[in-house]
């Protein structure tokens, strides 16, 4: 097995690829793939200023680390999420990583700050966590770019992510959403640009990535994730793309270049339906067609709730 670009004895083959590289080169070629991405899709020019989204992960650090390669000014934001163990670990992993390198990461707590986790939140709500998690990380990313001056937020979605959620929207026709899965969402109303830099690179090659560049990451899921469809759907593709490797990254480039248009008006009607009267929080500035924003009615909500530890938490419903 030789490398590709120097003909070297390779360390992994990219069968999607049909190609092989050794370290150094394989390290260029996700640095390439990020580039290209960001080209591409127009996410960032080459002055402005990026708000990493880390949770600790490999795909989080992976981006932040490869942004900073490719040159641009990249700092990181970490939110603990209050979901036990798995959450402490997490964060130090994205403190160690800024750490060493002299980085700046913005950190909040959910419990510190806002008085409630992830685990209170979705016994009071009743729904999955995951429910009250993405909109409390979607609030406090947006609003940290806001007030931080930052011209984007970037998150660690990569390939097999966005393959997945296209699965999931394609089997339920969700138009909507069909219309609204870009690799980057213009910045709009008082909510700041979001990109995924990593939608030409899988779950695999963002592994091999943080091993070779010495990056320790969490290698542990949520445990709130168990059950989780887009879990189903990645193992579903998975099996797809072993007899037919390049399978995921045709469903979803060619998703966007020859399909991703044709539902943009879903996607419009829906936006414009949604915001059409859209004001700012009366509590946090935020934008929210409602006097007071989701965030702060889940913080209203869990502020007098006792505080779920994992292992507890009964009857909620999916
Ligand atoms: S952290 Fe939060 Fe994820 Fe855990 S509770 Fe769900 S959304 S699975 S990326
Ligand atoms: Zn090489
Ligand atoms: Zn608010």
């Amino acid at each position: 097995m030789k490398c590709r670009t120097c003909r070297g004895p390779a360390i992994i083959d990219l069968k999607a690829h049909n190609a092989n590289f050794c370290a150094e080169h394989f390290l260029a070629f996700c640095r390439e793939q990020v580039a290209r991405a960001i080209k591409k899709h127009r996410m960032l020019g080459p002055d402005e200023r990026v708000l990493v989204a880390v949770s600790g992960g490999k795909d989080s650090l992976a981006v932040w680390d490869i942004l900073l390669e490719l040159g641009y000014q990249a700092d990181g934001f970490v939110i603990g999420l209050g979901i036990g163990e798995y959450s402490e670990t997490s964060t130090g992993y994205a403190r160690a990583f800024a750490s060493e390198r002299g980085l700046t990461l913005h950190e909040t707590s959910l419990r510190d700050d806002h008085g409630f986790d992830v685990p209170t939140a979705a016994e009071v709500t009743r729904r999955v966590p995951c429910s009250a998690c993405g909109l409390s990380k979607r609030h406090l990313f947006d609003k940290a770019a806001i007030d931080g001056g930052y011209d984007a937020v970037a998150t660690g979605h990569n390939l097999d992510d966005e393959a997945a959620v296209l699965f999931g929207n394609t089997l339920r026709w969700n138009t909507e959403y069909l219309g609204r899965q870009r690799p980057v969402l213009p910045a709009r109303d008082g909510f700041p640009r979001k990109i995924k830099p990593l939608v030409r690179l899988g779950e695999r090659e963002m592994a091999a990535y943080c091993v070779i560049r010495g990056i320790d990451y969490i290698v542990e899921e949520c445990p709130m994730a168990a059950g989780n469809k887009h879990l189903r759907y990645k193992e579903a593709l998975n099996a797809i793309e072993a007899e037919s490797p390049g399978s995921k990254h045709a469903f979803y480039h060619e998703f966007l270049s020859k399909a991703a248009d044709r539902f943009a008006d879903d996607a419009a009607g829906a936006i414009a339906d949604g915001t059409s009267e859209l004001g700012t929080c009366t509590r946090c500035g935020s934008p929210s067609s409602n006097e007071v924003c989701a965030f702060c009615l889940l913080v209203e909500r869990t502020a007098d709730a006792v505080p779920v530890t994992l292992g507890e938490r009964r009857g909620a419903r999916r």
